[in-house]
């Protein structure tokens, strides 16, 4: 539970900074004693993400210096504005995002998340065909989340 104070503690003073409102309002929410005792009854919740959104296959230069867009992608069962991005991890490597926003990203009205992972932290190696996502909702409940992904040598990178 600490843990859970912790992290939505520290995402409330970095969207502080950002000048973020509304992150903060869904924070303070999550922070009711209920809401976390509940978190533990939780199984992991599945979420569809989007490795590279608008491209498919999902091409990835393992030994690119750039970044890798994910989506979380918002449904009629989870709204990817509830994912706390400090606990997000991308890859085998767990990589933070870099920096993070909600948009809309497959333009079907409703807002996503897109994080961006740099390439290098991912620890995507040539070969891999899939990357996971991992984190947390703002209310301690853990995600998961799998996409393919296709290995290129450099001269194939988009
Ligand atoms: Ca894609
Ligand atoms: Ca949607
Ligand atoms: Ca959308």
């Amino acid at each position: 539970m600490k843990r859970i104070l912790f992290s939505l503690m520290t995402l409330v003073a970095a969207l502080s900074v950002a000048g973020v409102g509304s992150f903060a309002n869904l924070a303070d929410t999550g922070i009711s004693t209920g809401n976390i005792f509940v978190a533990a009854e939780w199984g992991v919740i599945g979420v569809g993400i989007d490795i590279k959104p608008c491209s498919n296959p999902n091409s990835i230069n393992p030994d690119s210096n750039g970044v890798i867009p994910v989506a979380i992608l918002t449904t009629a069962y989870f709204d990817a504005a509830d994912v706390d991005a400090l606990t997000v991890r991308f890859g085998p490597d767990e990589a933070w995002a870099k920096h993070w926003a909600l948009e809309d990203v497959d333009n079907d009205g409703d807002e996503d998340m897109i994080l961006h992972f740099r390439t290098q932290d991912t620890g995507i190696k040539h070969g891999d065909t899939q990357a996971e996502l991992v984190g947390e909702t703002l209310e301690g409940r853990d995600i998961h989340g799998l996409d393919s992904v296709r290995t290129v040598p450099p001269w194939e990178d988009e």
